[in-house]
């Protein structure tokens, strides 16, 4: 039986349509930038807010209505929710979607269970892949929830635990490469720490580096070839993550020598966490080459905390399909929506809500990033702030033929430097927003 009877295939109805199941902008087909919506956005849908969030929080109960759900943690009802996951996702348009092993199938009793429940679900997957063709855009292994993780997982101070990550995340790879995943993500979880004082910083490091390596070496040793990307974010649930922004996991994946099988996945609400924009955050993985994928999602900033909300905000999805298509497109990553709908937002149909707004948010940034690329007035802008490097002292400083003793000579010479000129601001963003 359908889980969603009253909703047929989401279509696009273009920007006058009143329908609020029916995208306005999201049109797959569109070309833009010679390639398709599609491709360019190659949005995903996250197993665990959408089929596994309940509405819980630190002051109350689940307050998800979720019919299809029989309240059991067994692998029927989770092969159940599977059935019912595919069809939302069918019907939504979604390409992709993306999950953490404990997501989809319970945990079991030991490990060798919980390896045969991540078996029998993974199955009823692949069989709902093959009936739909969406795929897998990327597998990870949730190494937070279960008390063993105390500490950490592959930092943690207990070695055993390391010995518990490394199997788990064995068989995630083995699962996400039987699925045809295209991508393996590592979020930190609690690597981490909460107080200094008892934590050996370098110690864990090293170890966090060991497990990547452990990681490559096993997706060699099987055959799977996709990307491993590192998901930055500053804190929660530990004080301080080891993988705290772009800059940090770069410098870290440099340190262990990771860059040639590694990228990032920069979600919005962990770069604002950490202090940045996510056009920041996007524009410094991107110019190091290692940006692999997105978490699109959106916090509040009246709030200090990971609110994972869906993303409608056409300024911010601008900003992040300027840096997208700056950096040469975000496949083999994708958009992938690790957002949630609000507690108070409970019943199935807000599912269907939640996403149709946020692909259309994209789909118009995405638009409007074109049109501003096309028309060069901005790029114009950044070109003549820059003049002074194309010739000159700035042309000869960049090819690398001056030091600071030919640089003394030109400046006593010259005197003083050329006057600056304005850096026009306001003027840049008047420019944007006249595009909005
Ligand atoms: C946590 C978070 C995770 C990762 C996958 O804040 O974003 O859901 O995306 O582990
Ligand atoms: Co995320």
């Amino acid at each position: 039986m359908a889980a969603f009877p009253e909703v047929d295939k989401i279509r696009y109805e273009g920007p006058d349509s009143k329908n609020p199941l029916a995208f306005r902008w999201y049109d797959e087909d569109e070309v833009v930038e010679g390639k398709s919506m599609k491709d360019h956005l190659r949005f995903s849908v996250v197993y665990w807010h959408t089929f596994r969030g309940n509405g819980t929080d630190p002051f109350g109960a689940a307050t998800m209505i979720r019919p299809w759900e029989d309240g059991t943690d067994s692998v029927d009802n989770a092969i159940n929710r599977a059935r019912v996951a595919f069809e939302f996702m069918e019907k939504l348009g979604a390409p992709y979607y993306a999950f953490h092993d404990r997501d989809v199938a319970p945990e079991g009793a030991t490990l060798a269970e919980s390896n045969k429940n991540l078996d029998a679900v993974a199955a009823v997957l692949k069989e709902e892949q093959e009936r739909t063709g969406i795929k897998l855009l990327w597998g990870t292994a949730n190494m937070f929830s279960n008390p063993r993780f105390v500490h950490g997982a592959s930092t943690s101070c207990n070695a055993d635990v390391f010995a518990y990550a490394a199997a788990q995340v064995k068989k995630a790879l083995e699962v996400t490469k039987a699925l045809g995943g295209e991508n393996y993500v590592f979020w930190g979880g609690r690597e981490g720490y909460q107080n200094l004082f008892n934590t050996d910083m370098k110690r864990e490091f090293d170890h966090l580096g060991q497990f990547m390596h452990m990681a490559v070496d096993y997706a060699d040793e099987i055959g799977f070839d996709g990307t491993f990307l590192i998901e930055p974010k500053p804190k929660e649930p530990t004080k301080h993550q080891y993988d705290s922004d772009a800059a940090a996991c770069i410098n870290f994946l440099r340190a262990y020598e990771l860059t040639d099988r590694f990228k990032l996945n920069i979600e919005t609400n962990h770069a604002t966490l950490a202090g940045h924009t996510m056009m920041h955050e996007l524009d410094y993985a991107g110019h190091q080459g290692l940006l692999g994928s997105i978490d699109a999602n959106t916090g509040d900033l009246m709030l200090g905390w990971d609110t994972d909300q869906f993303p409608t905000n056409i300024y911010l999805t601008t900003e992040i399909m300027l840096m997208l298509l700056k950096h040469g497109g975000v496949a083999p990553g994708g958009t992938n929506f690790d957002a949630k709908v609000k507690r108070e937002s409970f019943e199935p149909i807000d599912l269907f809500y939640a996403h149709i707004g946020g692909m259309d948010a994209f789909a118009r940034g995405l638009k409007i990033a074109a049109a501003i690329r096309a028309d060069g007035e901005v790029e114009k802008l950044v070109k003549d702030r820059y003049a002074s490097w194309e010739s000159g002292i700035g042309a000869k400083i960049e090819s690398g033929s001056e030091n600071f003793k030919t640089l003394e000579a030109y400046m006593l010479e010259k005197g003083e430097v050329a006057p600056n000129q304005s850096g026009r601001q306001e003027l840049i963003e008047n420019l944007i927003n006249g595009y909005l």
